[in-house]
């Protein structure tokens, strides 16, 4: 039988520029624009200067991060209520004892702490926490931010503001100078999922609302939206939601969200970020660290784009089992941005398989990661470690184009990082991206 003859593509095809690299240059090509290309960090936990004690930083802190306090409660025998007595102090070396010193950090919260100490010098296998604890108090924070943001190769971070945080809120209604290196974010979970323990909030503030939302209550909503935008000047509107989100509804949350929180975000030009699928408290005793993961039904995501098409919404899936369906609802709506691999999916092998999946289904139209910092030094190992993932995907990406006949130059290389990470957030926030 004959065999089957394959045309072979037509070579010579520039993308941007004549340069074509050889392929054995893109590996080393992609590595140096990863380095070298300041990132935006869209969604972090951390606070610009201003908010004072509410920004996290130093060892204490990063060793009581919630992802390693679920760890130590599985190779300590202390039971949380009585870790919960302890200041945060003996808390981190409880933490540092058990999961560093009597075991090897392997996991990748435990490392990402080696990694931060090692970035400073500081030394890894010390039995206590002396020398890292001087000098993490030796430092100041406008100083010690820029250094760390220098580090992790990220020119901004975008901060979580909750209006309704006891906290936050007081900070906010004093007046917070802008900081050109954090940017605002105006998250509804309270408002929205939460409605029913915080519209007491609201009325207490002065807003004609009721749980049953009747009356003036959207429309004193949409108030509320109006004097938080114009307060905070957020990027963008952001709500975690449940894996038994569903949408439309005939609930409170659906009514929110379609009647208050999508008009407002139209009226302001804001993208809306939605995260879904977390399963909130399956352990309450281990306290932020006891929320799970659950399998969401995106048919939720499917209704919001098309009925809302002038909406545009910045979107994360917790669930592994989530991420293709996200790929191809993206196919489908050009309002809808994919970002980020988020908590349980930050770690290597899941952010390499989303990853792939999603270069292979979206091109570069998605956001790959963000890095949900919570204490300020982990931008460092987040992003390094992103950086590391990241670096082989892609050149194996522009191989796959070259081996199909294309060529691939460093000026496509630098768009491509840059429109990953920056140029396609800032394009869906109204802002440049250079
Ligand atoms: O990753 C986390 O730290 C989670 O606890 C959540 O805060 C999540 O990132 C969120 O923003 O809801
Ligand atoms: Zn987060």
């Amino acid at each position: 039988m004959e065999a089957t003859s394959f045309k072979q593509p037509a070579t010579g095809r520039n993308f941007c520029s004549t340069d074509s690299l050889p392929a054995d240059h893109l590996q080393a090509t992609v590595e140096e624009v990863l380095s070298t290309t300041p990132f935006i960090d869209m969604h972090t936990h951390l606070f610009s200067p201003a908010f004072g004690r509410l920004g996290l930083w130093g060892i204490d802190e990063l060793l009581t991060y919630h992802y390693l306090e679920a760890e130590f409660f599985r190779s300590s025998e202390m039971k949380p209520e009585r870790y919960w007595t302890l200041t945060r102090r003996d808390r981190a070396d409880a933490i540092w004892q058990t999961l560093f010193v009597e075991n090897t950090p392997v996991s990748e919260a435990t490392r990402g702490v080696i990694a931060v100490l090692r970035a400073f010098d500081l030394p890894t296998e010390s039995p206590d926490l002396d020398e890292a604890r001087s000098f993490f108090q030796a430092q100041t924070i406008d100083g010690h931010i820029r250094k760390v943001f220098e580090m992790a190769g990220v020119r901004t971070v975008v901060m979580t503001n909750d209006p309704l945080d006891p906290e936050e809120r007081p900070v906010w209604m004093k007046g917070v100078g802008g900081h050109s290196q954090f940017q605002a974010v105006l998250r509804l979970d309270r408002i929205l999922w939460g409605w029913s323990n915080h519209w007491r909030q609201l009325v207490a503030q002065g807003y004609e609302v009721d749980e049953s939302v009747s009356g003036k209550s959207i429309a004193e909503v949409r108030r509320f939206l109006a004097e938080w935008q114009a307060r905070m000047r957020p990027v963008y509107m952001a709500v975690s939601l449940p894996y038994t989100f569903q949408f439309p509804e005939n609930d409170v949350l659906s009514r929110l969200l379609s009647e208050a929180v999508l008009p407002s975000c139209l009226e302001f030009g804001l993208p809306l970020s939605l995260m879904i699928g977390v399963r909130r408290q399956v352990n309450p005793r281990i306290r932020l660290a006891g929320d799970a993961v659950g399998r969401a039904d995106l048919i939720a995501l499917e209704n919001l784009c098309r009925d809302h098409p002038e909406n545009r919404f910045l979107v994360s899936v917790l669930s592994r089992e989530n991420q293709h369906e996200l790929c191809v609802y993206a196919r489908k709506f050009n309002n809808l941005m994919p970002f980020g691999c988020w908590w349980f999916l930050n770690n290597p092998s899941i952010v390499e398989e989303i990853t792939r999946e999603r270069i292979e289904l979206l091109g570069t139209s998605f956001i790959p990661q963000h890095s949900d910092a919570r204490v300020l030094e982990q931008v460092i190992y987040k992003w390094r470690n992103t950086r590391a993932t990241l670096g082989p995907i892609l050149a194996e990406s522009y191989r796959m184009v070259c081996r199909d006949g294309g060529n691939v130059s460093r000026r496509d290389i630098e768009r491509d990082v840059n429109r990953l990470f920056c140029a396609n957030f800032a394009r869906w926030t109204n802002q440049r991206a250079d």
